[in-house]
């Protein structure tokens, strides 16, 4: 899962990608330079994972992950520089953004529009994204109608179809709501989906603060609902805890404790993340692996499957799949069976948070 770190250009999105990376991921590229991308995969801490290595004793333990990218400034869709090329494939492939939005104070780090306006900052770059947006689906409209005439009568109902859907989605843009927060029908899904539209993707602004600041909340802000509706929000002192990373982890938990500081800026953006983003984790157990993989809460259990591996998909028979908790209380997946809290379940079975599951699969 690819979370890309957005937002005006000296808004402190290297410091917060290094307070989230540092310490915890192979980081490249780590300099602050604003010149070159960087990636960093952090590990989601899972403590069920390490009752369940203990039972298993398996060779690896994999929790989930998400890959933080920060982009060099001026690419990162900073006000009238429009997304560039270079770097769009990437934002298109996001499944998430990160808003890093400037809410601290330093004299020696001038504002690039004016003062410190965190409303005004945040709505700027959520406009950003549906320009973009706008921009995709006025050059797609435009093709596929000089296309029409071309098309064969039999194609035509679903190039009409297709052209249709586009303009809903633009239409919508128009009157100011995001796609995410458009209704669809599943086949108008199918075919926006190609478009990797940057305001389908679900996004948590990150209100890089003053330590001593006060926190703000969007619902403060005074923004258009529809604009801000489903964002998620996190304040956080990004210099500190890019400070903080780079400690040991006992040294961080004293400062932290004296500083009142609260949950490190990792575990609160990935506890906003799946939160914002509905995810959950199912764990799946072995003598060779115990692993943790994310998921959208509620994914039918075939899809699950798929995430593990494409070919489950299709070879799909059942999920067997006991609750987290049934399964510390029994101890082992033959004594879950023996009590019957080991749940045989069909490709539709929505997938909930902490299910141990084995897929049983035609290969
Ligand atoms: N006081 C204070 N300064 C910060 C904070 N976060 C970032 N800065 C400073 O702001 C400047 C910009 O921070 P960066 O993290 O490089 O910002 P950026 O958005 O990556 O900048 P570009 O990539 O150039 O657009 C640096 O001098 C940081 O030290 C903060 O929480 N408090
Ligand atoms: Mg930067």
């Amino acid at each position: 899962m690819d979370t890309v770190i957005i937002g005006l250009p000296q808004s402190g999105k290297t410091t917060l990608f290094n307070a989230l990376t540092l310490g915890k991921s192979d980081a490249s590229g780590t300099s602050g330079s604003a010149t070159e991308m960087h990636m960093g995969v952090v590990k989601v801490p899972d403590p069920r994972l390490d009752s369940l290595a203990e039972v298993y004793n398996p060779r690896k333990v994999v929790p989930a992950e998400i890959r933080y990218i920060d982009l060099p400034g001026p690419e990162s869709m900073a006000k009238s520089q429009g997304i560039s090329g270079k770097y769009r494939n990437i934002l298109q492939s996001a499944t998430a953004f990160l808003v890093a939005v400037r809410a601290f104070s330093n004299e020696a780090v001038p504002h690039p529009i004016g003062d410190v306006d965190p409303a005004r900052d945040l709505e700027t770059m959520l406009n950003e994204l549906s320009f973009a947006d706008l921009e995709v689906l006025e050059r797609a409209s435009t093709r596929l109608g000089d296309q029409m005439h071309k098309t064969k009568p039999a194609d035509r109902p679903a190039a009409v179809r297709h052209k249709d859907a586009v303009e809903k989605a633009r239409a919508g843009l128009e009157d100011g709501v995001p796609v995410r927060l458009q209704s669809f029908t599943d086949s108008e899904r199918a075919i926006l989906v190609n478009y990797q539209l940057l305001t389908d993707k679900n996004v948590i602004a990150v209100f890089n603060t003053d330590e001593d600041a006060d926190d703000i909340r969007i619902a403060d802000l005074g923004l258009d609902h529809n604009l801000v509706q489903g964002v998620g929000e996190v304040n956080i002192s990004a210099r500190i805890e890019a400070e903080l990373a780079m400690m040991d982890a006992d040294e961080a938990a004293e400062f932290r404790a004296d500083l009142e500081l609260g949950d490190s800026a990792t575990r609160q953006v990935i506890n906003e993340s799946y939160h914002t983003l509905g995810l959950v984790s199912f764990l799946t157990v072995g003598d060779d692996e115990v692993r943790a993989w994310s998921v959208p809460g509620g994914m039918p259990a075939v899809d699950a499957a798929g995430v593990i591996h494409t070919d489950f998909t299709r070879g799909f028979i059942r999920a067997e799949g006991i609750a987290y908790d049934d399964f510390s209380v029994c101890g082992s997946m033959a004594q879950g069976r023996k009590e019957g809290r080991l749940r045989s379940e069909g490709k539709t079975y929505p997938v909930r948070d902490g299910d141990i599951i084995n897929f049983l699969v035609n290969t």
